[in-house]
């Protein structure tokens, strides 16, 4: 009979809504970015909650080749050892001054060794090069080649616990801000120490920044001191992305 055809065909497309509906709510993340209150604020979650619970998660941007590289302008703090007037910015020109030879990323918090890697050890790491479109809230865009260590193999070399949720980084420009651990252990989440084939040049986070190519632009934190692994949600309060008016999920 010619019904049959079509319920089994409305069956399938109910089914497949049901499972759709599942797949929303059993990856709709439990810790959802505060809205301090701010209604506009709440399209940002929205926007997180619906990245999350849709998107697969360890999709790439797009890569681009060699010829497509743009000129890239520097933005934000270009060097905190003269404009960070505290004993950070002091501590960043003595290190810059030393070329960064006693340069420590500390990776403390949820892993099971607390340490620290200089920039000769994470190079001793396997490393990824990547040419990526980068995307500034201020409306430019440009196209740079990043190589680094992917973040997630240095998590697994201090041991990350089953606890960890988020991953908090600190700059020597006294900013804080963080990604969740699906962002954070994303193929092309790189600690990148060398941008066009040299090394990180001071003005683009010297020695070693993050990108994280599926956020925009200010999330890739430049001139890393410190990374912290949590469990509970910490957008670096007053510290972090809220100073600016800018939201802590800004999937692209
Ligand atoms: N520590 C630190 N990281 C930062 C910034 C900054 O001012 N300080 N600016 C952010 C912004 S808004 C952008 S667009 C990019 C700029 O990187 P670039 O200077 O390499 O272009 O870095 C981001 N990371
Ligand atoms: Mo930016």
């Amino acid at each position: 009979m010619k019904t049959t055809g079509l319920i089994t065909r409305r069956r399938a497309i109910v089914t497949g809504l049901a499972s759709v509906g599942g797949l929303f709510l059993t990856r709709f993340p439990k810790d959802l970015p505060p809205t301090y209150g701010n209604l506009l604020r709440m399209g940002d979650t929205f926007t997180y909650a619906a990245h999350r619970a849709l998107l697969p998660g360890q999709s790439l941007v797009r890569e681009y080749s060699p010829k497509d590289i743009t000129s890239f302008p520097a933005t934000g703090t270009t060097n905190p050892g003269v404009s960070e007037k505290s004993a950070l910015g002091d501590a960043y020109r003595r290190l810059q001054i030393g070329a960064f030879a006693d340069w420590r990323l500390s990776v403390e918090g949820r892993v099971a060794t607390p340490r620290t890697f200089s920039l000769a050890e994470l190079k001793q790491l396997p490393s990824r090069t990547q040419i990526t479109r980068h995307t500034c809230e201020e409306g430019w865009t440009a196209i740079g080649q990043w190589t680094g260590v992917p973040l997630g193999l240095v998590l697994g070399a201090a041991g990350i616990l089953p606890a960890a949720r988020f991953v908090v980084f600190y700059s020597y420009d006294d900013w804080v801000d963080s990604i969740d651990l699906l962002d954070a252990l994303h193929p092309q989440t790189i600690l990148a120490y060398g941008m066009n084939g040299r090394d990180l040049p001071l003005p683009h986070g010297a020695p070693v920044r993050l990108r994280v190519e599926r956020q925009m632009g200010y999330k890739s934190m430049k001139y890393l001191q410190r990374i912290v692994v949590t469990d509970e949600f910490d957008d670096g309060g007053q510290r972090g992305n809220i100073q600016n008016g800018w939201a802590w999920y800004t999937g692209i």
